[in-house]
C-alpha cells in the first residue's frame, strides 16, 4: 500500500477510535428552569412594624362592668351574687354599682365605665326604654353591651347580645296555672313589677294571652318588686274588693311575701286566695310549703358564668348568639319542701 493511501486508512482509523470513546448522550432532560436569580440585594426597605401576634385575652385581663340596678328582691340579690362570684373565681376584674332602681344612676355608671375604658358592659335594664343614647356612646367607643335580664326597647345593632329569661312565657305560664285554679272562672288582682320592665310587661303581656275568658282581672297596680310596696297594695286590694277576690297574679316572691302580711292581717286563710307568684326562690318556697302560694313559675338569676363567656369570646373577637333565653319551669306546693334545701337562692 503507498504511503498516501496508509495515511488516509490511518486517519479513517483514528476518527472511528476518537468517536467511539465518547460518552453516550445523555437522554435529553429537560432543563430545570434556571433557579430564580435572587434579585439584587437593594436596600431592604424598613420592615413594617410586624403586627404583634394577636394574643388572645383571658379572663384575668378581662374588665367587665355591671351596673346593676338594685338590691330590691331576693332574686336581684342572687343575680349579683352569681357575677360577683363568678368574677372572683375566674379572675375577672368586675366593676360593680348598685343604681337602687334608678335608670339615671345605671345611666351614669355605665358612662363611667365608658370613661375607663373596660371591655365589655354588662347591663341589667332596670326599664325598657331610654338607652339608645348610652348605648351609642358605648359602641362609638368599641364597648361591646350584653343585656343581661329583662330587655330593652332599643335596636338591636346598638348592642352585642342578650341573655335572660322569656318573660312573655312566663306570664303564659302562670295563666295556665290560674286557669286550672278556678275552671269555674272568678275575678283576679296582679301585683305587678316595676312599671315599664320587661319583666311587668312581658309578664303581663303574656299573662293576658292565656287566661280564660271566665277570669277577670279586676285591678293591677304595681308592687315594683319589693315586700314593702307589694304588702300595701295588696291591703288595699282586700279593702277595695273585700272577699270578692278569687285569685291574685303576682310578678315576684318578695311581692308575695308582702301580699300575704297583709292576707294573714285580713284574717284570710292559706288558700282563700289563689295565688301564683313568679321567681322561685326560698321565700316563694316556703310560702308553698304553708299553702298561701298555688304555684311559683321559675325565673333563673344565676346568669354570672354565661355572660362572662360572652364577655371574653367577644372581646377575642368572636360572635355570641344575639339571643339567649334561659329554660325554666314551674314549681308546686307538693315538693316544695322536699326542694328547698336545694335551692341555691
Ligand atoms: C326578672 C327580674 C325580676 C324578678 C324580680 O328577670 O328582673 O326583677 O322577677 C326582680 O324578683 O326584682
Amino acid at each position: 500500500m503507498n504511503r498516501f493511501k496508509f495515511v488516509i486508512v490511518m486517519i479513517v482509523a483514528l476518527s472511528m477510535l476518537l468517536s467511539a470513546c465518547q460518552a453516550p448522550a445523555a437522554a435529553p432532560v429537560a432543563e430545570a428552569p434556571a433557579a430564580e436569580e435572587a434579585p439584587a440585594a437593594e436596600e431592604a426597605p424598613a420592615a413594617e412594624e410586624a403586627p404583634a401576634e394577636a394574643v388572645a385575652k383571658t379572663y384575668a385581663d378581662l374588665t367587665v362592668c355591671y351596673p346593676q340596678l338594685g338590691a330590691e328582691s331576693d332574686w336581684r340579690t342572687a343575680n349579683t351574687a352569681s357575677f360577683k362570684e363568678t368574677a372572683e373565681q375566674l379572675g375577672v376584674n368586675l366593676i360593680f354599682s348598685d343604681a337602687q332602681q334608678k335608670q339615671e344612676n345605671q345611666i351614669s355608671a355605665m358612662r363611667a365605665c365608658i370613661q375607663q375604658g373596660v371591655d365589655v358592659i354588662a347591663l341589667p335594664p332596670v326599664v325598657e326604654d331610654g338607652w339608645d343614647a348610652v348605648l351609642t356612646e358605648a359602641q362609638d367607643e368599641g364597648i361591646p353591651v350584653i343585656i343581661v335580664d329583662r330587655s330593652v326597647s332599643a335596636d338591636k345593632s346598638l348592642y352585642a347580645a342578650h341573655i335572660g329569661s322569656d318573660m312573655v312565657l312566663e306570664g303564659q305560664k302562670a295563666a295556665d296555672e290560674m286557669n286550672k285554679l278556678l275552671p269555674e272562672g272568678g275575678k283576679i288582682i296582679e301585683l305587678s313589677g316595676t312599671t315599664g320592665s320587661g319583666a311587668a310587661v312581658g309578664r303581663a303581656e303574656g299573662f293576658r294571652m292565656n287566661l280564660n275568658d271566665n277570669i277577670e282581672i279586676i285591678d293591677s297596680q304595681t308592687g315594683n318588686f319589693t315586700t314593702a310596696e307589694g304588702k300595701p297594695v295588696m291591703e288595699a286590694f282586700l279593702k277595695k274588693y273585700a272577699g270578692e277576690i278569687d285569685g291574685a297574679f303576682i310578678h315576684n316572691d318578695n311581692m308575695a311575701i308582702g301580699a300575704v302580711e297583709a292576707m294573714k292581717a285580713a284574717g284570710l286563710e292559706p288558700g282563700d286566695i289563689k295565688v301564683i307568684s313568679v321567681d322561685g326562690t326560698r321565700g316563694g318556697f316556703q310560702l308553698m310549703i304553708d299553702n298561701w302560694v298555688q304555684a311559683d313559675v321559675e325565673c333563673n338569676p344565676l346568669l354570672g358564668p354565661q355572660v362572662m363567656e360572652m364577655a371574653l369570646t367577644l372581646v377575642n373577637g368572636g360572635t355570641v348568639d344575639p339571643e339567649t333565653l334561659t329554660n325554666e319551669t314551674v314549681y308546686y306546693p307538693e315538693n316544695a319542701a322536699e326542694l328547698l334545701p336545694s335551692r341555691q337562692y
